[in-house]
């Protein structure tokens, strides 16, 4: 029987990957934690204990007393955030994956779920259907982070057994929790603002692309990933995921055909350098051969989702 620890289960991944996995595997034997306190229906929903995975000891005596047998770690800080404080932002994403990796290696908790992202590319890869894997010279705290984390990763599997598992995520689009200060939240930004002013101010320029997918497609994927079997998977870094690739005036357009009256303007900071340092669009093909990655949501598809399903949120 799976026994699995989430941490960082409240962020914009972990809140909609908990509800997954406990359909999945019982209520019970997910555990919840983060270092805030959730809200009512997720703690409701099964386990939830406040675990800081930065303190080492605590983290190791939570493994062995629930009996956990696998691990989700999504606890980060993200790009745009990471730019305003790089030697907190490195200690932290450094220390959350290297906590996690030991305490699998000193426990029976061998497998291990975490997540990079595109931003381990830098502004000298190629920014068109980029490999998987190719030149990777990122620019940014957070970047660098995931490149040393998916080394880190790969030594810890092939040194100490570690099944360690991992998914290069793109900007990841959903209604239910807020993105955590990422360089892709105008993304989500952008429907909140549409239903409720019918205007947003972007803050990337309008012909910016960057490769994006719709939540439930990331959730699936990973939970597709952490359950095939293991000698499928020719790589213990991680697999580059592509989902779709648009700009911000694409996504607007496609918005206005469903609210005519919706307006864009554009006004570019800190995060476009960032943004333009990205891949536009990324080659997966790797992880569809390996373990089956596959999507469900075109633009069109996730734009009549999240329209929806804000229109209801924000009603309440
Ligand atoms: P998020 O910021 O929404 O959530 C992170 C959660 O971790 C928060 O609930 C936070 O309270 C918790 N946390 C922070 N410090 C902690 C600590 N010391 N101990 C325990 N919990 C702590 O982030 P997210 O968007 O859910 O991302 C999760 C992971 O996925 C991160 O590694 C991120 O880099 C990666 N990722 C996310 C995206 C995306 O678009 N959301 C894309 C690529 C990669
Ligand atoms: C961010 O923008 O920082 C994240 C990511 C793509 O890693 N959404």
């Amino acid at each position: 029987m799976e026994r699995v620890l989430i941490i960082g289960s409240l962020g914009q991944i972990g809140s909609e990957l908990v509800i997954a996995l406990r359909k999945k595997y019982g209520a019970e034997n997910v555990f919840a934690t983060d270092i805030k306190n959730p809200g009512n229906k997720l703690r409701k929903s099964g386990p939830f204990q406040i675990l800081d995975v930065l303190d080492f000891k605590n983290l190791l005596h939570f493994i062995v007393r629930h009996h956990i047998t696998q691990i989700y770690n999504l606890a980060a800080v993200l790009s745009g955030n990471a730019e305003k404080m790089p030697l907190q932002a490195w200690d932290i994403n450094m220390k959350a994956l290297m906590n996690s990796l030991e305490a699998a290696r000193q426990s029976e908790a061998k497998k291990l779920f975490w997540p990079s992202s595109i931003a381990v590319f830098g502004p000298t890869t190629p920014r068109h259907n980029t490999p998987q894997l190719t030149v990777m010279e990122p620019n940014t705290v957070y970047g660098i982070s995931k490149l040393a984390g998916e080394r880190w990763g790969e030594y810890y599997n092939k040194r100490y057994g570690i099944d360690f598992r991992s998914v290069r995520y793109p900007g990841l689009i959903s209604y239910k929790t807020e993105p955590g200060g990422g360089t892709t939240d105008y993304a989500v930004e952008i429907f909140f603002e549409a239903v409720k002013n019918k205007s947003y101010e972007c803050f990337l320029s309008e012909d910016t692309a960057l490769p994006m997918m719709f939540m439930e497609d990331a959730i699936q994927n990973t939970i597709r990933l952490m359950e095939v079997e293991g000698d499928k998977l020719s790589l213990r870094s991680s697999y580059n995921m592509a989902g779709i690739s648009f700009t911000p005036k694409e996504l607007a357009e496609s918005i206005q055909k469903r609210i005519p009256e919706f307006r864009i303007t554009y006004n570019p900071d800190f995060r476009q350098v960032i943004a333009e340092s990205w891949p536009a669009s990324i080659d997966d093909s790797v992880a569809q051969r390996d373990w089956g990655l596959n999507v469900n949501y075109d633009l069109e598809k996730m734009v009549d989702v999240m329209l929806k399903e804000v229109s209801k949120k924000l009603k309440g």
